[in-house]
């Protein structure tokens, strides 16, 4: 296991269209390992293939608040070409962050509830219902995997402000 540098915008690969994968083999398996140690590393409560550069449609997320004596309980789910079959015709509203735009939050409104199928770390074809964080943050890294972000769904005035400052950070780095 290793952890992988997290890619950060304006980098355009956080843009691109993930490619499925074939089958969940030991390369895949090795790339979800990865991911965890990089997740829980953070820390965050999900991650995308393509925030490690890595463009193939993985995810992992962990939602789960469970704390043993401060440590925290690890409870992974490995997604690999996950799809949305339904979703609630409610929604809910959370404050959503991405550790590709690290320090900047919104609120993000989203359905409540949704059912997503998957291959999961054995290959196994399998569906699973989510509702609150777990149903947020898989949609959101669902979006990682089709090039969207989460502040595509904010304001234009909030997008372009946080695009702008994410843009300059990155030119003083380059000219440092
Ligand atoms: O760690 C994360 N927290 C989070 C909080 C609310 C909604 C979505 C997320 S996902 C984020 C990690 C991340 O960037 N995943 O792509
Ligand atoms: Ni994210």
């Amino acid at each position: 296991m290793a952890l992988r540098e997290i890619i950060i915008l304006p980098d355009k690969r956080l843009r691109q269209v993930c490619e499925p994968v074939k089958t969940v083999d030991d390369q895949v398996r090795a790339l979800m390992d990865d991911m965890a140690e990089t997740m829980y590393d953070a820390p965050g409560v999900g991650l995308a293939a393509s925030q490690i550069a890595v463009m193939k449609r993985v995810a992992v997320v962990d939602a789960s608040r469970d704390e043993d004596e401060g440590e925290r309980v690890k409870n992974p789910i490995f997604f690999a070409n996950p799809e949305i079959t339904w979703v609630s015709d409610e929604m809910a509203e959370y404050e959503e962050g991405c550790l590709s735009i690290p320090e900047f939050y919104e609120l993000v409104e989203r359905p409540a509830g949704c059912r997503v199928s998957y291959l999961d770390y054995k290959g196994k074809n399998r569906e699973i219902e989510c509702e609150g964080l777990m149903a947020t943050v898989i949609q959101h890294e669902i979006d990682h995997l089709n090039g969207v972000l989460f502040i595509d769904h904010i304001s234009k005035l909030k997008r372009d402000m946080v695009v702008k400052k994410f843009s300059k950070a990155k030119k003083r780095e380059s000219a440092a």
